[in-house]
Parts: C-alpha cells; structure tokens; sequence
C-alpha cells in the first residue's frame, strides 16, 4: 500500500501524509526558544559540577499489564494538538521545547511491561486501535514472503524505470540519444549522475548501432546497481558482549523512527534476544503511546517519562534500567528535527553525550532513518545528522511510497554508510535487512534468481 494514498489517522489529524516532508516539527520550538536561554532547570535536578543528573531509578516502576494504551487514551492523545499548532507544553514550563541546555533532569521514567505476552496476538480491535496510533498496521491481511513485499513495494520505481526502457529500447538501434533518456530516467528516478553514467555506458559499450532488448538493459541495469549497493548492504551486528546494546534511532520528522523501532524490536525478539524500548521523543504525548503500542504489540517493556521530560535524561534512566533488567538490546526513540535546526541537531549531541557518561562506547548503533519520498533531500540528510551523532548506519522506510527508490544508490555512492535495513510498508513485517541483489533486481524489475 503506498502510504501516499492512504495515510494513517495520526497522519491526517497532523496534515502530514504517511511519506513526505514533515509538517509537524518540533523545530518550530527551536525558532520559539533561543538557543541559548536560561533552561527550565527542575528544582531537583543537580547544578554544574555534581553528577548531572538523578538517574530517577528508584522511582521506576512496573506498570500493570492493564495499563497499556487504550482506544480512550490514545485517541485521546491524539486530539490534543490543534490543527496547524504542534502541540506542546506551555510556555516556561521543562517541556517547553526540546532542547535545553541543561543535562539532563530526572525523568520518572517508567518502565512499561508489555501489555501483551509475547506470543499472543492482538486483537482485531487492538490491530486497528495501533493503526490509529500511527502505528502501523499490526499484522499483515496475509502471510507474504518478503520478496513479494520487496517487489510489490518496489513497484512504483520500477514500473516507472521499466516502462522507460521498454519505450526506449523496443526495436531501435543504441545511438547517443537513446542512451540520453535512459541516462534520463535514472536521474529522474533518483539514482543520482555518477550511476546513471555509468549504467548508460554499460549498456552502450559495444553496442552502438546495434540492437539491444530491453530485458537485457534490465540485467545491465541489476549488475550495476548491485555492484554499488553491495559494499554498503551490511547486516546490523549486534555484539553480544554489550549489554544492553543501545541503538539510538535519529532522523526527521516523519521519516519512520518509531515503526522502525517497533518493527526491530519485533525482529530481535524473534531471534531471542531482550529487548527493551525507550520513549526519547517526549516532545509529543502521542509519540510515547505510539511507541507504548509497539510495545504491546511486540511483547517489549517502555521505558517513558512525562512529556516534556528532558530526553537525554530519558536515555539515560532507560539504559540504567536494561543494564539492570539484563536486557540484550535498548532500543532509543527521538524526537524528529529538521537537520539544518542547529539547537535541535544540539539536543542529539546531548543524548548522545549522556549515554557515554554511563557506558562510553554508546551507543553503539545510532541509525539515521531516511523517508525514500524525499528524494534528494535525503543526501543533505545524511551530510547533516552525520555532524551531530556517530551515524553508523541506515535504514531507508517508504520505499514503497515512491517511483524514486534509486536514492539508495545515490547514497551509497555517495556516503559508503552502511545500510542496514528497508522498509516498504507500515506492517511489523515490512522491514528487512538490506541485501544488494535482491533490490537490484526488484528495482530493475527483474524476477529474484
Ligand atoms: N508506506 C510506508 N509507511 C511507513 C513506513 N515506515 C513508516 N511508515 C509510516 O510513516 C508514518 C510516520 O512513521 P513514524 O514511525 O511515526 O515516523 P517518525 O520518524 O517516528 O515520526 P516523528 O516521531 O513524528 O518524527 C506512519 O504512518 C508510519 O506507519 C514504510 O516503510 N512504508
Ligand atoms: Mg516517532
């Protein structure tokens, strides 16, 4: 399903589609609150020079199993915000925007148990109620193997690109001009000059004048995008001697942090791992219950706090937490921001530099997730969020959202950054992790080998 055609209620309340530029920014706060104004220091928390901060895990708690979300609260949450205005807390108060100089306060943070066991399934209610939350379908309406998710997701792309080809290499001879337009649709498709070059002189190269078909420049086209994706496809390695290992999730707004986290959370679990999942947006009410939702519906405990609750002291209490628990993996959800907001990008600095005050090698996985529908924006993404954490992968979401998929290779190009995952679809089953030669072949059009 393209999310363009049919974004979720979370969506439609903010006037944001399920892709595309963001709308509901914090980074209106950031323009709200100079950068460097006196922060709303909680009474309680330590001054300069003491431990900087109180790691508030006396106060968390378990909290019922029964306490989860309900169609009430999250609907609830959701209403908050007037059209137009995001919502946030009043002026003056700690939560009043998302950065604050200060380190961070202490946070209450609960710890959420799963309202859900593990292996029990939610509800048809409980599917549409996390729907609702933004959460994404729970389940898909049928088992379907992921390479027909890869390609039904691709479809937009390479439906674009393949007809393009067929148009331009049905009986007709290569000459310089044919090689043009398909120099053409790759730009347009986002691939990016440096491949489109190179992929129109593989299929020129030796063939001037003579006839080539278009399931042949489909193959050229497969080899050529494999070959630049593939030192890039690398599996997200989490190393059993951390724990917890902590994977900080960053990107803007929108892109798909929270359902990627789920959807990882779902992941791990499967493979036996613990995993706990930390509220870091605190900016929104609805955020935390979003990722409340993805909790029970993966079976994984939340560590959240009060919106408006200091983030980096959220990471803080929530990595004090797994590392009690035993947990195998911490999962950190932030709030989204634009990358050129400077005090924004300041805050993630600041996450990412109170995380290291408990464990210095944190965290070590930082993922920046990329929306595939912004297309070229997601270069000046990568450049920028890359100056304000240790980005040590990528996760491209939405890729089927777009005809413009061949951003991926653009970046690769580009960045070398490792992609570790893409998603191509809202359900906890629509994240895989990224292999070369199968999107190669998808986004060329090509049936898998
Ligand atoms: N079609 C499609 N939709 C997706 C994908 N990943 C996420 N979404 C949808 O995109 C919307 C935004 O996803 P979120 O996970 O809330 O994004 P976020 O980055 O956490 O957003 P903020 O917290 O507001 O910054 C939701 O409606 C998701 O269901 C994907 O791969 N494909
Ligand atoms: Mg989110």
């Amino acid at each position: 399903m393209a999310s363009e055609d049919k974004p979720g209620w979370f969506g439609r309340l903010f006037g944001r589609k399920g892709q595309g530029a963001p709308q509901d920014a914090p980074e209106e706060e950031a323009d709200a609150t100079p950068e460097d104004a006196p922060s709303a220091v909680d009474p309680a928390s330590p001054s300069e020079g003491q431990p900087d901060f109180a790691t508030g895990a006396d106060d968390i708690t378990a909290v019922p199993l029964d306490e989860a979300p309900t169609p009430d609260a999250v609907e609830g949450a959701d209403m908050l915000p007037v059209e137009g205005e995001p919502e946030r807390p009043p002026a003056g108060t700690a939560g009043d925007a998302p950065e604050r100089g200060a380190e961070p306060q202490h946070t209450g943070a609960q710890v959420r148990e799963p309202a859900l066991a593990p292996d029990i399934q939610p509800t048809d209610s409980a599917a549409a109620l996390a729907h609702d939350a933004g959460a994404g379908p729970a389940r898909e309406p049928e088992a379907k193997g992921w390479w027909s998710r890869l390609t039904s997701g691709m479809r937009r792309t390479s439906t674009a690109l393949s007809d393009r080809v067929t148009g331009l290499f049905t009986k007709r001879k290569l000459d310089a001009t044919t090689l043009e337009d398909l120099e053409d649709a790759l730009i347009q498709a986002d691939f990016g000059l440096d491949t489109a070059m190179r992929v129109s002189e593989a299929v020129g190269k030796g063939r001037y004048e003579k006839g080539i078909s278009p399931d042949e420049v489909r193959a050229i086209l497969a080899a050529e995008v494999e070959r630049a994706l593939e030192p890039v496809a690398q599996p997200l390695a989490i190393d059993e001697a951390r724990k917890p290992f902590v994977i900080l999730t960053v990107g803007v707004n929108g892109a798909g942090k929270t359902t990627t986290l789920g959807k990882l959370a779902s992941k791990l679990r499967a493979e036996g791992r613990t995993v706990m999942l930390a509220a870091g947006d605190t900016f929104r009410a609805a955020a935390i219950d979003q990722l409340k939702v993805w909790g029970a519906r993966t079976g994984t405990p939340v560590v959240s706090g009060a919106q408006g609750a200091d983030a980096a002291g959220l990471a803080f209490d929530a990595l004090k937490q797994a590392e009690g628990a035993g947990t195998d993996v911490l999962l950190i959800d932030t709030a989204g921001r634009l990358q050129n907001k400077v005090g924004l990008m300041a805050e993630l600095e600041k996450i990412v530099r109170v995380l290291r005050k408990q464990d210095p090698e944190a965290p070590h996985a930082t993922l920046l997730v990329l929306d595939a529908t912004v297309g070229q924006n997601a270069l000046s993404q990568v450049e920028l969020f890359s100056q304000a954490a240790p980005i040590s992968g990528l996760v491209m979401t939405k890729l089927d959202g777009t005809a413009r998929g061949g951003i991926l290779v653009a970046l690769a190009a580009k960045f070398g950054l490792p992609v570790h995952f893409i998603g191509v679809g809202e359900g906890v089953e629509d994240l895989e992790p990224f292999a070369a030669r199968d999107f190669a072949r998808a986004i060329a059009g090509l049936e898998r080998d």
